[in-house]
């Protein structure tokens, strides 16, 4: 490969990714919005902490291969739909349903999938709600459509999974079966707290939508 090609490429991976930069922008400003908004309208904020992420060169990678995509970008940008990435942690499991309709209903969101596992959690114990939504992004050239996964899950299901995801790399995908029980047990009893808390949450809040108890605010990043 000659230098001007391999220039050419490194512009064109820049370019690629940058996209799903601004898209990543796009929602965490929605998000920001609605919390906002929300916060002020009801006096209550539905969301715990947002991060995001796009997905690093090596993951990429090692996701094109291991899915046998061509590697392209026409074909990676067409079969990876979770390369810009956020996590909204909210406080309740009613919030993360009420987040989801709020976003999706904007009529410049289109929906392009949802896996539910907060409705059918995976064997493991895991628990979220994954949307893939496709917002615009108005660029020198024009519109472009850029692919955003956002999961959705409550305080209690994030520090399942960050747990989960730790064992499961520490033990290099081979965890033994006594931990799998363990973890298995451990997502059910988070989703027992989640009950309790949100039970509790609706006692103080004495059937008032705007009458909750302030919970901590905190920027996205
Ligand atoms: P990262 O670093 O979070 O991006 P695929 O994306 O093809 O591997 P699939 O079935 O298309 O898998 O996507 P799915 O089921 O929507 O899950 C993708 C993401 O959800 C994962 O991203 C994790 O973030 C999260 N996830 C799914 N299942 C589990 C689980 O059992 N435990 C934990 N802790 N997280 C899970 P990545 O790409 O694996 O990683």
């Amino acid at each position: 490969v000659s230098p001007t090609e391999l220039r050419e490429l490194r512009d064109e991976l820049q370019r690629f990714m940058m996209e799903y930069r601004f898209g990543l922008q796009e929602v965490e400003t929605k998000i920001g919005i609605l919390r906002d908004e929300f916060l002020l309208t009801h006096d209550y904020n539905p969301i715990e902490h947002v991060s995001s992420r796009v997905k690093s060169p090596d993951s990429l990678v090692e996701k094109v291969q291991r899915k046998g995509i061509d590697p392209d970008f026409a074909s990676i940008r067409r079969s990876i739909t979770d390369i810009a990435g956020i996590r909204i942690t909210c406080s309740f499991t009613a919030d993360v349903y009420r987040l989801f309709d709020l976003l999706t209903a904007q009529d410049d969101v289109r929906l392009i999938q949802v896996k539910d596992y907060i409705a059918s959690p995976k064997a493991n114990g895991y628990k979220s709600l994954h949307a893939i939504l496709e917002v615009p992004v108005f660029l020198s050239t024009g519109r472009i459509e850029v692919p955003v996964e956002v999961q959705f899950r409550t305080i209690a299901m994030d520090f399942w999974a960050s747990l989960e995801h730790k064992i499961y790399y520490k033990y290099a995908t081979r965890v033994p079966d006594e931990l799998l029980a363990s973890l298995k047990d451990a997502a059910d009893t988070a989703a027992e707290l989640d009950a309790r808390m949100e039970r509790l949450h609706r006692q103080i809040r004495g059937g008032s939508a705007g009458q909750s108890a302030p919970v901590a605010v905190r920027e996205i990043g």
